[in-house]
């Protein structure tokens, strides 16, 4: 129940923000806030206020879900004004997280004091597509200053208390006990006669700041991950704190706050924020499936795969066995993990005592046996079945009882590479994404005879190495490179019908993808996909479409490693190569293909028509439990925008299913079976379904 308790020491009340797991300032806490404030100021025998939070939170701000429900009265900016009204003075204890409209009930307060090993202060806002809507780009700039202010609230990273109180956001740091440091804190104002000290009383002088601040902000936005409005409107919006006052500034803030809450972006973030912890959920695993014990992981398999995917365990404090079967190789590799921790080092992104903890825990082996106590193993190594399946006969051999057993596959039949272990139930995927050290998306692989608890143990793990786990079914590509599939089709039909790689990545990253399909083909490796459409059977219109490409591998050009793909490289920057065009222009006469030019809307739609085509067919056959995963799969794997929601949030919410229904019924006709309409879009398009609620999950 969202509330907050009041407490009672001697002459400053205690109101602690409750309402777990992270005081999100629902309604309850709202008005228990405001209630709180008054009667402390209508009590004589109270001099001082302090506010805190329960548990490890502060409060993490507004209620996100509260948005689309519709904020209830009062609204947070009026409370944090009475907050800042009182005649006593009111001190925060910032005890954990004060994100977004948490921090700014901090800043409604006089004073902050914050607890030195566990405060984390920030303006997220602008990462859930809105801006601190509570006063936070009027009062954060007469604190810490309009610069200082402005990097926060644009960026929407956390600080810590050390520059918290370097900046000016802390008026005391404390070590130990921060509520009773406050209280203390409080006692000592009010024997030095300090009182209330309302941030909005102060001005901020033009002549304070750069004259050109605010368009050098704008001009150096470049792509911003909230979409186009809210990094903009961020800005505007801390402009208004200079040289007005608060009242017109506040005003100001809030219309820009409104058109933001209102933007399909704001919708589709939020969205995404929620998404990302509902994959988190498996409708058959309840809380009572124990994840087993984990604390030391063996990786087979020094590659680029097995270097990431050992990067990201070390990098999360666990102990690494890495097994390879040649000298060379596991040297090479160990030297990679060396070298990419170094480079974190040299770069400032890692303490050096903390690199060679790390770097402590990594052994590299020739020898299966060395896994015997490992509680966690990923397998890395070659894409090919036959391949994988003599690993793990011999992990079958060696590995520990419970321990589990996971294959790194990009496609391949996590139920067979299972069925050559005696241990099926022990035995998943756990498909990293290149860079596995980056990356943060891990398709979590469930096969026919994976036992709940080490699906359980993988999502556990997911978390613990700061991936999002999500879990797919067994097919060719599980959910992620089976739509991309089903996308990297469609690219090669459109450059045989006139559109250059050029064209068709600057359309797509131009809408907001991080990388075009050409452009992320040649970082994967043109071969990998030639590679695997010889391991499986192909249709004869797939042959057809792919005709050039395999020519292109054939070449030799299989990307950025080989410094030419469908592009050529000068170091990783792409330069169009009309050898490429000239390859298509050439199957196009073949095929009696008459080329044109092709709009980038018709580009965008093709591509993102067929992913969600495929995604709505995972959804239908119970491989991918709900359409928001397969969302959250795009947004973490393969950079998709989040600003856009998702390919499935596009068709439902942006296009609308009916639209989407005839639009994917009209290419059918045009090209045929490839554009078969998925059922599940024909069924929710005809009864105004949802494919939120058409999934399992
Ligand atoms: N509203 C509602 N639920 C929230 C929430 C929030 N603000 N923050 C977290 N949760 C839920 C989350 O869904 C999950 O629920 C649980 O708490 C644990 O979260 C007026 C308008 C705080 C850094 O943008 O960044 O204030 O899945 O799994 O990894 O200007 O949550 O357990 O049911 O993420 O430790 C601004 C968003 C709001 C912060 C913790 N605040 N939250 O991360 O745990 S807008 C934010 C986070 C605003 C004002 C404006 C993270 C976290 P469940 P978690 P975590």
């Amino acid at each position: 129940m969202a509330k907050v308790d009041v407490e009672a020491l001697g002459d400053v009340v205690v109101v602690r923000l409750s309402n777990p797991p992270v005081n999100a300032l629902a309604h309850g806490v709202r008005t228990g806030l405001q209630a709180a404030v008054r009667a402390a100021n209508a009590n004589p025998a109270i001099k001082a206020i302090v506010v805190t939070g329960q548990g490890r939170a502060f409060s993490a701000g507004a209620d996100i879900a509260e948005f689309a429900a519709g904020l209830k009265q009062p609204g947070l900016p009026e409370v944090i004004d009475e907050l800042e009204a009182s005649a006593k003075p009111v001190v925060a204890a910032v005890n954990g997280l004060a994100l977004g409209g948490g921090l700014e009930v901090a800043l409604g307060c006089h004073y902050r004091v914050i607890d030195r090993s566990v405060a984390q202060l920030g303006l997220p806002e602008v990462k859930i597509g809105i801006l601190p809507g509570a006063g936070g780009t009027q009062r954060l700039p007469r604190l810490i200053g309009v610069e200082a202010a402005l990097d926060m609230i644009v960026s929407g990273n956390f600080i810590n208390a050390a520059a918290a109180e370097k900046n000016g956001l802390a008026d005391r740091v404390a070590e130990g006990n921060v509520v009773e440091a406050a209280v203390a804190y409080a006692r000592e104002l009010v024997a030095a006669g300090k009182g209330a000290r309302p941030l909005s009383a102060k001005r901020i002088e033009p002549s304070s700041i750069p004259s050109d601040l605010f368009d050098k902000g704008l001009a150096t936005l470049g792509k911003h991950p909230s979409g186009p409005m809210a990094a903009k409107h961020c800005i505007a919006a801390v402009e208004a704190a200079v040289g007005s006052d608060y009242r017109s500034g506040v005003a100001r803030e809030a219309a820009l706050f409104a058109e933001l809450a209102a933007s399909p972006y704001a919708k589709a973030l939020q969205y995404a924020f929620f998404a990302e912890r509902k994959a988190a959920d498996i409708p058959d695993i309840g809380k009572d499936v124990r994840p087993r014990a984990v604390e030391t992981i063996g990786v087979v398999g020094a590659g680029t795969m097995g270097v990431g995917i050992s990067l990201a365990f070390l990098q999360a404090g666990f102990p690494v066995t890495v097994v390879e079967m040649k000298p060379e190789a596991l040297e090479r590799g160990l030297g990679r993990i060396r070298e990419t921790i170094a480079s974190n080092v040299k770069r400032g992104r890692m303490a050096q005592d903390k690199a060679d903890k790390l770097l402590s825990g990594l052994t590299g082996s020739l020898d299966f046996n060395d896994l015997r106590n490992a509680d966690f193993i990923v397998e890395a190594v070659f894409e090919k079945m036959s391949v994988k399946q003599d690993v793990f006969r011999k992990l079958d051999a060696v590995a520990k009882k419970g321990a589990v057993l996971a294959s790194n596959t990009s496609t391949l039949d996590v139920d067979q590479i299972a069925a050559v272990t005696g241990r099926p139930e022990d035995v998943l995927g756990t498909h990293f994404f290149s860079p596995a050290n980056i990356m943060r998306l891990l398709e979590v692989v469930r096969g026919a005879k994976t036992a709940k608890d080490t699906l359980a143990t993988a999502m556990a793990v997911a978390k613990r190495i700061n991936k999002v786990g999500v879990v797919a079914g067994v097919c060719f590509g599980f959910i992620g490179n089976r739509m991309v599939e089903a996308y990297l089709e469609e690219v090669q039909a459109m450059l045989l019908e006139g559109a250059t790689p050029a064209e068709i990545d600057g359309a797509l990253e131009a809408w907001g993808l991080a990388m075009g399909p050409n452009a992320m083909m040649d970082l994967a490796g043109i071969d990998v996909g030639y590679l695997i459409r010889r391991e499986h059977p192909l249709s004869e219109e797939r042959r057809r479409l792919y005709r050039v490409t395999d020519k292109i591998s054939e070449l030799g050009r299989h990307g950025q490693k080989t410094g030419a793909g469908y592009y050529t490289y000068d170091g990783r920057t792409r330069i169009p190569d009309h050898a490429i065009v000239a390859m298509f222009e050439e199957e196009a006469r073949a095929q009696k293909i008459n080329r044109r030019t092709l709009a980038p809307e018709e580009i965008v739609e093709r591509c993102l028509l067929r992913l969600a085509n495929e995604g709505a067919q995972l959804l239908d056959e119970g491989i991918a439990l709900r359409a928001s995963d397969i969302d959250t799969i795009y947004l973490t794997g393969y950079g998709f925008p989040a600003w856009r929601g998702g390919p499935m949030w596009q068709i439902e919410n942006a296009i609308g299913l009916e639209e989407t229904a005839a639009k994917v019924r009209a290419y059918e006709t045009k090209y045929g079976p490839r554009w078969k309409l998925a059922p599940l879009i024909e069924k929710c398009a005809r009864e105004r379904g949802s494919l939120a609620t058409a999934g399992k999950g």
